[in-house]
């Protein structure tokens, strides 16, 4: 197995810690919205599975970066190994920290430069669920005219409902280069649901974590604010369930027409891996021909027999 490391940088209050937070480790965005994190204190790291990869994230205290950026010796030994640096700009801040961000962005390249450290790095701009629709065109162009100077790859990113799954294909677009099964995993979905509506669905591992997921654009991302506490103790049911009765498949419909399509992929593929779909569009037969169309890709692209 790899080890591969991302290095989370960025302003104080970008939201680098609530990133690492939801996408590595399955925290549910609505509570870290209401109640934000302690600003971090000293470098903070966690090293996680992802798929066929393990993950390193070091999320710098942004309160250190400069002084981060003057330690040279220490920054290369955060970015010994990493293959991607991922430098969060808080967008409400964008006009305010521009001058900041260029200092950084030049520091970064020049240290790496020096130290001969091939090192991709990549912009989110986070938090635009904060900007009205104006602004949001505006500061949108603004940093994506900017970001296009400076030749790096900027992905729009937010925790907020309505707006999750842009974090989740950022880091789709950032980790699929480090793992294959990622990208494979994110195109089997991305494939099957081209012609749906109103669909979700999304690969999790033994730890609920979500591993890979793809909507359709017309789904009602909002309803799912409230579902991560839903999921997982349905996920658990399904988990006892499965132990038990050597059940692998289930199919539930709840009282507002949503059906939730459940199955475990270790049968085919070996890993513990289990396919989520959320529709409410399509019908029972509907959605368990679209659970055999993804788990048939997938025993294609990672069965063991
Ligand atoms: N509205 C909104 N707030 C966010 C988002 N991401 C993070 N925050 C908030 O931004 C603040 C700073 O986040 P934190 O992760 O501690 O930033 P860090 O210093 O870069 O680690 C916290 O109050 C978070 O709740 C987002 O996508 N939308
Ligand atoms: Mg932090």
């Amino acid at each position: 197995m790899d080890k591969k490391k991302i290095v989370l940088l960025g302003r104080p209050a970008a939201g680098k810690t609530t990133i690492e937070k939801v996408f590595f480790e399955g925290a549910n965005p609505a509570v870290l919205i209401d109640k934000p994190l302690p600003p971090t204190v000293g470098l903070s790291t966690v090293a996680v599975p992802w798929l066929d990869t393990t993950v390193s994230i070091f999320d710098y205290p942004g309160q250190n970066m400069a002084r981060v950026l003057d330690d040279e010796a220490k920054f290369m030994m955060i970015l010994e190994q990493a293959f991607v640096v991922v430098y969060a700009i808080d967008c409400t801040r964008w006009e305010a920290e521009r001058p900041d961000i260029q200092v950084d962005v030049d520091a970064i390249r020049a240290v790496t430069r020096k130290n001969g450290v091939e090192v991709e790095l990549v912009l989110f701009c986070h938090k635009i669920d904060l900007l009205g629709e104006h602004e949001l065109d505006g500061t949108r162009a603004a940093v994506k005219a900017w970001a296009g100077l400076q030749a790096v790859p900027l992905h729009f990113t937010s925790i907020a409902p309505g707006f999750l799954h842009l974090l989740y294909d950022a880091f789709y677009a950032v980790l699929g280069a480090a793992s294959g099964e990622a990208r494979q995993t994110k195109e089997i979905l991305d494939k099957n649901l081209r012609d749906c509506k109103r669909t979700l669905c999304f690969i999790s591992d033994a730890r609920n974590a979500v591993l890979a997921l793809a909507s359709t654009a017309d789904f009602a991302f909002p309803l799912l604010h409230p579902l991560p506490g839903f999921f997982s103790s349905v996920v658990a049911q399904f988990e006892s369930i499965k132990a038990d009765d050597k059940v692998d498949h289930v199919i539930i419909s709840t009282r507002q027409r949503t059906r939730v399509d459940f199955r475990s992929l270790e049968p085919f593929t070996g890993r513990d891996r289990r396919l989520i779909i959320v529709s409410d569009d399509l019908n029972p037969v509907a959605i368990h021909r679209l659970s055999d169309a993804i788990t048939g890709d997938f025993k294609a692209a990672f069965g063991t027999r």
